[in-house]
C-alpha cells in the first residue's frame, strides 16, 4: 500500500479495489482530528485530485479516486471554466451559456439506468454503484463539435463494453440506443420544439465495444457538474459530439438500426455515424478546419479527431460520404 503519488502504473484490479474500500472509510473520517490527509495522498495513486492532495484539507464529495490511462492526448487541455462555461445542452436552451446559467435544475442523485432490450440480462443500475465497483480511468480525449470548434478534455469514467458485457447483448443485438431523461420540470428547454424530445443517440455495437468508448462520470478528478451532464454520459472521441448523449437514463440494444435525435431534424445535416471527417463538409460550413476553444486560429481537423489508426477498421469497405 506503499505507493507514491505520481506513480501511473496500471494497478491489479483487487489491489486498487481495497484500496478504494481503505479511502472510502478515510474519507468518512476526513475533516476530524485524525490526520488521514497525508495517508489519502500516498493512497491516491495516479492523478491526485487536489482536494485529495492537500495535507489536512477536507476531501471534497466530488473528488473521484481514479487511474491514469494510457489514452492521453499530446496537448494540454481546455481549462476547467472552458469545458463547464461553453457548452450544448439544447434541453436548456440552445446558446452556450445556457447550461451553466440554467443546469442547476438538474437532480443527478440517486441515479439508475435502466439496460434491456436485445440482452440477456436486462437490468437496472444505480450510477454510484457503478462508481464504487468499476475502476474509473482518466482519458484525455479530444472533443470535436460538428460546429466546428473543439477542446481537449480529461474524462474520467469506464469503457462501455464493461457495462454492456453486464447485461450479456444476444445475437440479435447489433445496435445500441441511448436516451437522455425526459422531464421538462428539470430541463425547461424539452418544452420547446427545438428536437424531438427525449435526446437519442446510437452506436453500431461494435462502435459502442471499442475500448475508446466511454461513459465519463467526472472531469479534471471530479464528478461531472450538471452542464457537463452530471452523472453519466457517453463519450466516442472519434465523433462528433453529439454522439456523446448526456443525462442517460435508458440504453437498448437493438437488431435494427434506431433513429436518433439529430439525424431526425436535420438528415442532409446530421448522420448517423457522425466519424469526424474532414473531407466531409457539413452543408452550411467547412469540416477541413476547427477552432480550439482558447486558440487565436483555426488548425486542421484530423480523420477520425486523429483517432484513425485505432478505429478506422471499424468502417473498412464502407463509403464514409454515404455514411456521415
Ligand atoms: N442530452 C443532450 N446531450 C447532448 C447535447 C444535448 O443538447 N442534449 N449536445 C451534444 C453536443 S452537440 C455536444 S458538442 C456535446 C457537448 O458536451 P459538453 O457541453 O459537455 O462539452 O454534448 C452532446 N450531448
Ligand atoms: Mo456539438
Amino acid at each position: 500500500m506503499a505507493e507514491k503519488p505520481g506513480s501511473s502504473e496500471v494497478t491489479p484490479e483487487e489491489h486498487y479495489l481495497r484500496r478504494r474500500a481503505f479511502i472510502k472509510n478515510a474519507a468518512l473520517f476526513a475533516g476530524t482530528a485524525l490526520g488521514v490527509g497525508g495517508a489519502l495522498v500516498a493512497l491516491s495513486g495516479g492523478k491526485r485530485a487536489e482536494e485529495v492532495a492537500v495535507e489536512g484539507a477536507e476531501v471534497s464529495e466530488n473528488a473521484l479516486q481514479h487511474n491514469t490511462s494510457p489514452y492521453r492526448v499530446d496537448e494540454p487541455s481546455t481549462s476547467y471554466a472552458d469545458i463547464t462555461s461553453y457548452n450544448n445542452f439544447y434541453e436548456f436552451g440552445t446558446s452556450k451559456s445556457d447550461p451553466a446559467a440554467n443546469a442547476h435544475t438538474l437532480n443527478p442523485r440517486p441515479w439508475r439506468i435502466r439496460i434491456d432490450g436485445e440482452v440477456d440480462v436486462p437490468q437496472t443500475v444505480d450510477v454510484d454503484m457503478l462508481i464504487d465497483e468499476i475502476p474509473l480511468e482518466e482519458r484525455i480525449y479530444r472533443m470535436r463539435c460538428v460546429e466546428a470548434w473543439s477542446m481537449v478534455i480529461p474524462w474520467l469514467g469506464f469503457p462501455l463494453h464493461k457495462l454492456l458485457e453486464r447485461a450479456k447483448p444476444t445475437d440479435r443485438a447489433k445496435y445500441v440506443a441511448f436516451s437522455t431523461l425526459l422531464d421538462p420540470e428539470q430541463m425547461p428547454g424539452q418544452r420547446r420544439r427545438t428536437l424531438q424530445w427525449p435526446y437519442i443517440e446510437a452506436l453500431r455495437l461494435d462502435e459502442a465495444m471499442h475500448p475508446l468508448t466511454q461513459m465519463a462520470v467526472g472531469l479534471y478528478g471530479k464528478r461531472l457538474p450538471n452542464q457537463n451532464a452530471a452523472p453519466i454520459r457517453l463519450v466516442v472521441p472519434w465523433k462528433y459530439g453529439f454522439k456523446g448523449i448526456k443525462y442517460i437514463v435508458s440504453i437498448r440494444l437493438t437488431s435494427e438500426e434506431p433513429r436518433t435525435s439529430w439525424n431526425l431534424a436535420a438528415p442532409g445535416e446530421y448522420g448517423f455515424y457522425a466519424n469526424v471527417n474532414p473531407e466531409v463538409d457539413h452543408p452550411r460550413w467547412t469540416q477541413a478546419t476547427e477552432r480550439r476553444i482558447g486558440d487565436f486560429t483555426r488548425r486542421p481537423t484530423l480523420p477520425f479527431n486523429g483517432y484513425e489508426d485505432e478505429v478506422a477498421d471499424l468502417y473498412s469497405g464502407m463509403d464514409l460520404r454515404r455514411y456521415f
